[in-house]
């Protein structure tokens, strides 16, 4: 009876969370167009629930793909009778889970005894938020919190905004975590805005930036995602709306901007990974964004940040057609790259998204370049593939470190740039 009774408790304390025992993420070598072409129709296969960390993209690119543990032993068939090779990026996917949560409880304890923020765990969206709370009250003069909207399920969308005055200040926008399960960007997000707020009046190319531009920084842009990591699935990617007519859930809220919008790059399916939304904007967490730029009129340089790859992309994703600044922004990118290798040595592609990572159409930085914002940008932080959305938290700060030069040099470029 009391074996029963521990037994139903333990069931229904976990229950509602997604588990991923024996499950792996294999890296793809695909060398030839066939090969890309049998994997996509590999991924299209529903009942093998397969998840690409990386998508086929062309002969040479690696692809991660995660696979269930009941699917695994058909891919891997798969992939040996039509001779692709692979190898086995991450073992058993809930063990790193396992490891992830014992770090995050350890942190947890440190910090109520300490009462301090503590920069290098993964934090919960209540933590973030009561975080976002302490930051404003650490720099009154200097930091305020704005709600420019609600998420699907109610949650505020809360941006930090930076400003030391002036109305209407021509500005930067940046955000993280759009993606619910890339939580290295929120974590590089909240590292960053601190730095940006403990740095004004000390490094002179912050309080050059700061004197004349306001930054807003939008931290966790997709809440119900987020949340959705945390007490479901860990590996959730889209919001959280329902969709009428599918038992899938959830829109890609980087294919759901009025840019190319329902183009090749992206899934009229609402059960796939990319799934484009009914119709443009129609995530709030989206829209809230696109009011906010557009009521403001004066939004100079927007940076959404992503992970994994170690990229630094811009315009366009939705066609092969260069920008007309096509030359400037490039420059910038490999200024910005070569100065993050600097510091650790950590290599970063760049270039446009099409040309660099693949065609992907409604995405916000090509919704901000079409809509007058020159310099729109989008990261995708580390690592290459190792542990991919599972980056363990001790590279939360060597992350964010390495970030912040790059980030400096494209806000100094804007600054120095007016248009
Ligand atoms: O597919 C995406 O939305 C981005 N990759 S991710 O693994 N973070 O999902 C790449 C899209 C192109 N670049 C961005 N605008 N981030
Ligand atoms: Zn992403």
């Amino acid at each position: 009876m009391k074996f029963l009774l521990v037994f139903s408790i333990l069931v229904s304390a976990t229950c509602s969370e997604k588990l991923f025992v024996g499950d792996q993420v294999l890296h793809i070598m695909a060398s030839n167009e066939e090969h890309i072409t049998l994997l996509r129709v590999l991924g299209e296969q529903e009942e093998l629930q397969l998840d690409f960390w990386r998508h086929p993209t062309s002969p040479g690119h690696p692809v991660d793909l995660q696979v269930p543990f009941p699917s695994l032993q058909a891919v891997k068939i798969f992939l040996e009778v039509n001779n692709i090779s692979y190898s086995i990026m991450i073992e058993d996917v809930q063990e790193l889970l396992n490891e992830e949560k014992k770090t995050m409880k350890k942190s947890r304890r440190v910090e109520r005894s300490t009462s301090t923020f503590d920069f290098a765990s993964y934090h919960t969206l209540d933590e973030i938020y009561d975080w976002m709370d302490i930051l404003v009250d650490n720099h009154p003069s200097l930091v305020s919190k704005i709600q420019i909207g609600q998420s699907y399920e109610n949650r505020p969308l809360y941006v930090l905004k930076f400003s030391t005055g002036g109305p209407n200040r021509p500005a930067i926008w940046l955000d993280t975590g759009i993606h619910a399960r890339e939580w290295i960007t929120p974590a590089t997000g909240i590292w960053t805005a601190n730095k940006i707020a403990e740095e004004y009046g000390r490094d002179p190319s912050v309080t050059a930036i700061l004197d004349s531009m306001d930054i807003f920084f939008e931290i966790v842009t997709n809440p119900d995602g987020f949340a959705f990591t945390h007490s479901n699935n860990r590996l959730w990617r889209k919001t959280r709306s329902t969709n009428t007519g599918s038992h899938c859930i959830g829109v890609d809220p980087n294919r759901n901007w009025d840019a190319g919008f329902g183009g090749s790059g992206s899934s009229s399916n609402p059960c796939s990974e990319t799934y484009r939304g009914p119709y443009a904007h129609s995530e709030r967490e989206v829209k809230a964004i696109v009011d906010f730029i557009r009521g403001h009129r004066k939004v100079k340089l927007v940076i959404s940040i992503h992970s994994y790859s170690q990229m630094l992309l811009f315009p366009y994703g939705y066609k092969t057609a260069p920008v007309p600044d096509h030359q400037e922004l490039n420059e910038l990118a490999k200024k910005a790259v070569s100065d993050l290798a600097a510091l650790y040595g950590t290599k970063y592609t760049y270039g446009s998204m099409v040309d660099t990572i693949y065609m992907a159409d409604g995405t916000s930085i090509d919704w901000a370049y079409d809509n007058g914002v020159k310099y729109a940008f989008s990261f995708e932080l580390r690592d290459t593939g190792r542990y991919g959305f599972l980056l363990p938290s001790t590279q939360i700060i060597p992350t964010a470190t390495e970030t912040w030069p790059a980030l400096l040099d494209i806000m100094v470029h804007v600054l120095e740039h007016p248009y």
